[in-house]
């Protein structure tokens, strides 16, 4: 079997607990088979980096995992990562365009870092290894790894959503950033919406021939697209949730709340999840159903993110003044509409609070998946569950089709879907909890691993 090198832009210790989707799934990705995973440490340098080969490269060993991490200088963190990275791909691709900055040094700074990761990761590749890269931050690694004359086979997976071809056209670097995808051997995406997309912009900006479903020919090469949702690790949560800490937070919450029904939301701060929209048809639910005052209290989780991004800090002052208007319009002196909590919840906590809850609220305007959505519904007690308001928007969506779907945007509609799920009957509840459980458990993250890494050993290299 051949070994596995995962590639993301960070790289964090396997050992301690991460927020972020990526993180969670490479993690569990890898603990199983071992392997190398490689990125940027997560450290900013003052002094300018300098040097090439290995000198950058830090390796530890952590379990049966290799961790091979480099730092980066402020002025590469300050391009690639928060110039180009986060102020126009993570936009862009979330159909942000009102939100990207285009700055022609960021997309230089985007490339160079590439360079410099495919430099540094050449010498470690054995020639058997499968590499997989995740995510926006690298997509031109192959390319420049192929430069350097590398063969192995090499898939990439996007966790974020791919926009319609008109919407990725607005980047002014759209060809080169594309084109550098076909020195994939493969290319996975969470969606089929994805996958139409992507399909499309192959076809129409790319001139792309689409040899058949999924297979795509155009520059001298061959490449494989394909849709594979990601999942969650059932059993790991599923024990996380017996853990004490994880069953000391329900009976907190529990106590904390004995005469209320509660909602949820745990999130990363970021303005792709919809929360002041959220937050608004919460307020909009209060509004129109009078029967939940003193009674409902969404906790709504926001992990502080990106903080260095202007958008990130607009948000963050938004989410303060929706909330403090919230509670101070609404509140009794007994009772508060809405916790709202900016930080990380420990994930050995997570299905405890989970579980107390009665509706989660995962109301993304674009999302690539949502795992907050699946370690919901993983977390309910199966005889007496609680209800799932999606977003359709979500990639989520697609699969999970029972769980009550709303337009993110429409504020009265998200008062509506939560009402159905606050007073929905015991035997509705349990039927669509067990349709959305057999999906999750199905297309799990070990499905997601394996039906990706199979389909890259046997995509046709061309
Ligand atoms: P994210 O945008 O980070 O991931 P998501 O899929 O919801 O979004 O994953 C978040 C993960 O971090 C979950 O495991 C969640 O439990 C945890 N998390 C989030 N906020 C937290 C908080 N405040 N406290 C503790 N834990 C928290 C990206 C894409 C998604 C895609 C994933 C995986 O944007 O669409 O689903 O990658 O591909």
């Amino acid at each position: 079997m051949s070994r596995i090198v995962v590639v993301s832009n960070r790289v964090s210790d396997p050992h301690k607990p991460a927020a972020g989707g990526l993180a969670v799934a490479v993690k569990e990705s890898l603990r199983k088979t071992g392997g190398i995973w490689f990125g940027w440490s997560g450290r900013i340098t003052d002094e300018p980096a300098r040097g090439s080969g290995q000198e950058r490269v830090r390796v530890e060993t952590s379990g049966n995992i290799r961790l091979a991490t480099m730092d980066l200088s402020r002025r590469e963190y300050e391009m690639y990562y928060a110039g180009y990275s986060n102020n126009v791909l993570w936009p862009v691709f979330h159909y942000r365009l009102d939100l990207a900055q285009f700055d022609k040094r960021h997309a230089a700074g985007y490339r160079h870092v590439n360079q410099l990761l495919a430099q540094q990761l050449r010498p470690l590749l054995e020639p058997d290894d499968i590499v997989w890269v995740h995510d926006y931050h690298l997509i031109p690694l192959a390319a420049e790894l192929r430069a350097m004359g590398c063969e192995n086979r090499i898939g990439f997976f996007l966790h974020i959503p791919v926009p319609p071809p008109l919407i990725l056209a607005a980047i002014p670097e759209h060809e080169w950033l594309m084109r550098s995808l076909f020195s994939y051997d493969l290319v996975g995406v969470q969606s089929q919406a994805d996958l139409t997309h992507l399909e499309r912009y192959m076809a129409t900006e790319a001139k792309a021939e689409i040899v058949r479903d999924g297979v795509l020919r155009a520059f001298g090469r061959t490449l494989q697209i394909g849709a594979f949702p990601i999942g969650i690790d059932v059993n790991e949560f599923a024990s996380l949730a017996k853990g004490t800490e994880s069953m000391d937070m329900l009976e907190t919450m529990r106590e904390e709340y004995s005469r209320r029904q509660l909602l949820v939301g745990v999130d990363r701060l970021d303005y792709s999840k919809g929360l002041p929209q959220r937050l608004l048809g919460f307020r909009e639910l209060l509004e129109r159903y009078p029967e939940n005052r003193s009674r409902a209290t969404l906790i709504q989780i926001a992990a502080p993110s990106r903080e260095d991004v202007d958008a990130y800090g607009e948000l963050r002052q938004q989410m303060d003044s929706i909330c403090g208007a919230l509670n101070s319009d609404y509140g009794e002196l007994d009772w508060m509409p809405v916790r709202y909590i900016r930080r990380n919840v420990a994930r050995k906590r997570l299905p405890g609070l989970y579980r107390a809850c009665r509706v989660a609220l995962v109301t993304p305007l674009r999302d690539g998946m949502n795992l907050v959505a699946k370690e919901f519904l993983a977390a309910q007690d199966p005889a007496d569950p609680g209800v799932l308001v999606l977003s359709r928007f979500a990639g989520a969506a697609e699969q999970l089709t029972e769980a009550l779907h709303v337009n993110p945007y429409d504020t009265e509609g998200i008062a509506h879907a939560t009402q159905s799920a606050l007073t929905m009957p015991l035997e509705e509840r349990v039927k669509r909890h067990e349709a959305l459980m057999t999906r999750i458990r199905r297309y799990d993250v070990h499905w997601w691993r394996n039906a990706f890494l199979d389909a890259l050993e046997q995509a046709v290299v061309a």
